[in-house]
């Protein structure tokens, strides 16, 4: 298969067996659900099939008939919704599903509902992150510092990332340096993802540098979480830390030293902050905890409704139903690494109904 000759038709691509379609043999429909014409064979099987393959030639009733090839106890390679590549991790009653593009964590399904938000008018494209769940952002946060051309919180959201390691419901995605990445951060490098489904969903980012010269760089899981009424939800842990407000719109004062509310745009960068913070979304009787280990800033936001009008993927009042809390080291306290080291920042949320 591999000399790209072509590929029989007659033949089942898995088996080489005789290729009677899978789903014609079914008395209505004429290969109509065939993957040949749909996705309806299980993902873990279709993901077996060559990619040249794909589209050629219909498996046999056989192949389409077996179970999907054994795979890592809780590991699940899948396509989103949007038919890309992805990952779902399943454990104790819970779900986790990890888009390849950006390894952009989507959903967390526990049994009190996705702890993760999606916006409503979300676009799953190839190369493009989708707003919402756990966007990477990597190797800058925010516009780029010098060049407005340069895309929003870095490339490492946007690119395909690869599985390189399955352990029991759990997976590493690699992302690695490209003549594209290269052209916009000249600097060589492997950013792995490992994201693990136990009662905790926990999320570590590990950089490193494999060049020969020391680079610097900011990172952040950019969470996007459901928040019941943003009217009714508050952030704990943050109560007179450093930060600077962002927004262009800001409250017009807020008590520092009091849990954080929403009553305006909030863009807010924290510095030098604690281990552990949480999002009480009042009307989902739910909290949240944070705990992340080598995070040293945090940002909270929320773009009410006039910067909400401005972002893709977005409904008008999407703003009332979510707040970002990103776990990230962002300005002063961007990551220096010298030629073969390595960082690694951990995030682990834990749900809680109250
Ligand atoms: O993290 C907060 C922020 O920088 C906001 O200013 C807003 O721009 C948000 O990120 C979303 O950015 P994005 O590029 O995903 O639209």
């Amino acid at each position: 298969m591999s000399d790209g000759a072509q590929l029989p038709t007659d033949h089942c691509p898995l088996c080489g067996g005789d290729n009677r379609c899978a789903m014609a043999t079914t008395a209505a429909n004429e290969c109509a659900a065939c993957w040949c014409k749909s996705t309806t064979i299980a993902a873990d099987v279709l993901a077996c099939i060559p990619e040249q393959a794909r589209n050629v030639a219909c498996i046999c009733a056989s192949c389409a008939s077996k179970p999907a090839p054994t795979t890592t106890a809780g590991v699940h390679h899948v396509v989103d919704q949007g038919q890309r590549p992805a990952v779902q991790l399943e454990a104790n009653g819970q779900r986790v599903l990890i888009a390849r593009t950006g390894a952009q964590v989507l959903s967390w399904h526990t049994d009190g509902g996705d702890v993760l938000w999606t916006a409503s008018e979300p676009e799953y494209k190839p190369g493009k992150p989708v707003r919402g769940g756990v966007p990477v952002v990597f190797p800058w946060f925010g516009d780029h510092k010098s060049n407005p051309d340069m895309p929003a919180h870095g490339f490492a959201r946007s690119v395909d990332w690869h599985c390189v390691d399955e352990q029991p419901a759990q997976v590493t995605l690699r992302a690695t340096d490209s003549d594209a990445t290269r052209k916009l951060w000249d600097h060589t490098f492997a950013v792995d993802l490992t994201v693990a489904l136990t009662d905790t969903l926990r999320i570590t980012m590990t950089v490193k540098n494999t060049g020969d010269a020391p680079f610097s760089f900011e990172q952040a899981l950019h969470t996007y979480f459901a928040s019941g009424d943003i009217h009714e939800a508050s952030v704990h842990g943050l109560e007179n830390a450093r930060y600077v407000e962002h927004a262009r719109e800001p409250i017009d004062s807020w008590d520092p030293a009091a849990p954080i509310r929403f009553g305006a745009e909030t863009d807010r960068v924290f510095q030098d902050v604690p281990d552990v913070l949480s999002l009480h979304a009042k009307t989902l009787h739910r909290r949240v905890t944070l705990h992340t280990d080598n995070s040293h800033s945090t940002i909270v936001w929320n773009p009410w409704p006039n910067k909400t009008a401005r972002l893709s993927q977005m409904r008008a009042d999407d703003w009332r139903s979510f707040c970002c809390i990103e776990s990230a080291n962002v300005g002063e306290h961007a990551v220096t690494l010298a030629a073969g080291q390595s960082h690694s920042m951990t995030l682990t949320l834990s749900v809680k109904s109250t």
